[in-house]
């Protein structure tokens, strides 16, 4: 029997992170079980010592962008202490293979499944496997590892995507029972992949796609989850939920005929443009208690440079007004210091923001960044902002928006100040403390959250600010 230890690749610091769950390693731990007919046993630890411990055959780590540096010093650090192949994969390898580090045997590229059972089964032939990126001292061992030429780039053969699996009602049932225990939370996603390309965002680079579970599968998931756990709310956590209006009816009509509503209730992400009059009541029908629209600015320039198929900010408001009449609780994300973004559009975006504050439970507010696999990676790599050798934990992601750090933060904005949008940081960080962390968003998050996670969500909402922004 072959051991695989799989990992994520996560920041110590970042509460958040540690108190949800990764599903990519979950879904190749079903699949291989399944698929290796029991030849390859997958052990999903959170510590490095539970990785050495399990004297595993092979390791695999999972990371995203900001996570990249350190999934390389824990491979480092696990190859010195256990000399096995170890491969990393997840969105940041999809967006930007050409970084893999020679620490690692190889990386893989979009969708894991196959691609990584066939890598174990065939190591170390692995110059034809579909999906992978690798160095040729993996495969011819004797050239050792190569370094970076003068720019950085490193002697990495990419190979061609594999096709994605045609069929998702074919992936085994993800197995989250020890992840439902601890956070007492499941994840459910129903989709692979998004079918919009908004210029921001990593996840069609990643996934290069749409495609669904179908409405049989997804309610039989769910009622697993209810009839496994005590639970008494289920995360969609689907890019975008409502995108085929007939899937989303089967699957509210399931949900319904089978009383599933009255046991647990639910959240979902879907955008301004789907959210029309009979989406919000299928979604009410369907017990959803809270849905999430990316709006990203108030400004139409902004939205049009931002978003495919751009919105009216009239529509965006129409969407949230409508929504909470209808008793939904409505999250917004908004993106600011956007290339182009002038002061007056951050204006309005804050004052788009404070008119809604009291409709709104969440406002997430995401400081920029220029994503791997985004038009905006090139043109800040271009600026020598950003490149293959730089400290990846620059790309944090700082949507709690109170741990912002203006000193480690990479600005990419050249149409405002740096210290004008400090100035924003600052006052939206207010508006965010009083939404996102404010009184009402804690009494619904109480509603769903285990008491046993609580405490955990509560330290972190109230742990202080990293950096002093308006030194
Ligand atoms: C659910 C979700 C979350 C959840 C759960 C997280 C998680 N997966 O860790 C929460 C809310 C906790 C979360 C947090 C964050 N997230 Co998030 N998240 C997602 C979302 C919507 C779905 C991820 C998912 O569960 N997919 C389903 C599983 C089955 O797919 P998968 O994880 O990609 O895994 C497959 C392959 O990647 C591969 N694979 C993955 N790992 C490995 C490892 C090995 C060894 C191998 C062989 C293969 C492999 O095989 C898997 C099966 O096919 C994606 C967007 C998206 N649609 O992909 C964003 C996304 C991944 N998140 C993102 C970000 C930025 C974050 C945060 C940094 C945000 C924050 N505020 O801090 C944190 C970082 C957390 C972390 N893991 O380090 C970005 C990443 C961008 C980037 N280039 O890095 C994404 C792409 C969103 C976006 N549109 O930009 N996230
Ligand atoms: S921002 Fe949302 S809608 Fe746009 S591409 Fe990303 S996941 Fe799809």
């Amino acid at each position: 029997m072959t051991k695989l230890a799989l990992i994520t690749a996560l920041d110590e610091a970042d509460v958040y992170s540690r108190v949800a769950v990764n599903l990519g390693p979950i879904a190749l731990e079903a699949y291989l079980s399944q698929r290796s007919k029991g030849r390859i046993k997958t052990f999903i630890v959170e510590t490095e010592t539970e990785v050495v411990a399990i004297k595993p055959d092979f390791i695999g780590i999972s990371c995203v962008t900001e996570n990249y540096g350190r999934a390389i010093a824990l491979a480092s650090s696990l190859k010195a202490k256990l000399h096995v192949p170890i491969f990393v994969g997840g969105v940041h390898m999809s967006a930007l293979p050409e970084s893999l580090d020679p620490v690692f045997d190889a990386g893989i590229i979009g969708e894991g499944e196959e691609t990584f059972l066939e890598l174990l089964e065939k190591f170390p032939k692995i110059e034809g496997i579909k999906g992978i990126v690798f160095h040729k001292h993996v495969v011819a061992p004797f050239m050792g590892p190569k370094a970076p030429d003068k720019s950085g780039n490193y002697d990495v053969h990419i190979n061609p995507r594999r096709l994605p699996i045609k069929e998702l009602d074919s992936l085994p049932m993800p197995n989250l029972k020890k992840w439902v225990e601890r956070i007492g939370l499941p994840y459910v996603m129903t989709t692979r992949g998004c079918p919009y390309k908004c210029s921001f965002c990593s996840s069609p680079v990643h996934w290069c796609g749409y495609r669904e579970f179908s409405p049989e599968r997804v309610v039989s998931e769910v009622e697993a989850l209810i009839g496994d756990f005590n639970i008494r709310h289920i995360r969609f956590f689907d890019d975008v939920l409502t995108l085929n209006k007939k899937r989303l009816k089967k699957i509210v009509s399931l949900i319904d005929e089978r009383g599933l509503n009255k046991k647990v209730n639910f959240s979902c992400f879907s955008r301004v443009g789907l959210m029309d009059q009979e989406t919000i009541a299928l979604l009410k029908r369907g017990m959803v208690d809270f849905v999430s629209v990316g709006i990203e600015s108030a400004s139409s320039e902004m939205i049009s440079l931002l978003k495919d198929k751009p919105f009216k900010i009239k529509s965006a408001q129409n969407v949230i007004d409508r929504s909470v009449k209808e008793g939904l609780n409505m999250g917004c994300s908004f993106l600011i210091g956007t290339p182009g973004e002038t002061e007056a559009d951050l204006e309005a975006t804050c004052r788009f923001i404070e008119k809604n504050g009291d409709k709104l439970f969440e406002a997430e507010i995401n400081p920029f960044v220029p994503r791997p696999g985004t038009p905006y990676w090139g043109q800040a790599a271009k600026r020598g902002l950003v490149g293959l050798n730089m400290d990846w934990s620059r790309l944090k992601d700082y949507s709690f928006l109170p741990h912002f750090d203006p000193d480690r933060y990479i600005y990419v904005n050249e149409k405002m100040p740096y210290k004008v949008f400090l100035k924003y940081v600052e006052r939206l960080t207010g508006l965010f403390n009083k939404i996102s962390i404010g009184k009402k968003k804690i009494e619904i998050m109480s509603r769903y959250i285990s008491p046993a996670q609580m405490p955990a969500k509560l330290t972190y909402y109230k742990s202080p600010r990293r950096g002093d922004l308006l030194r």
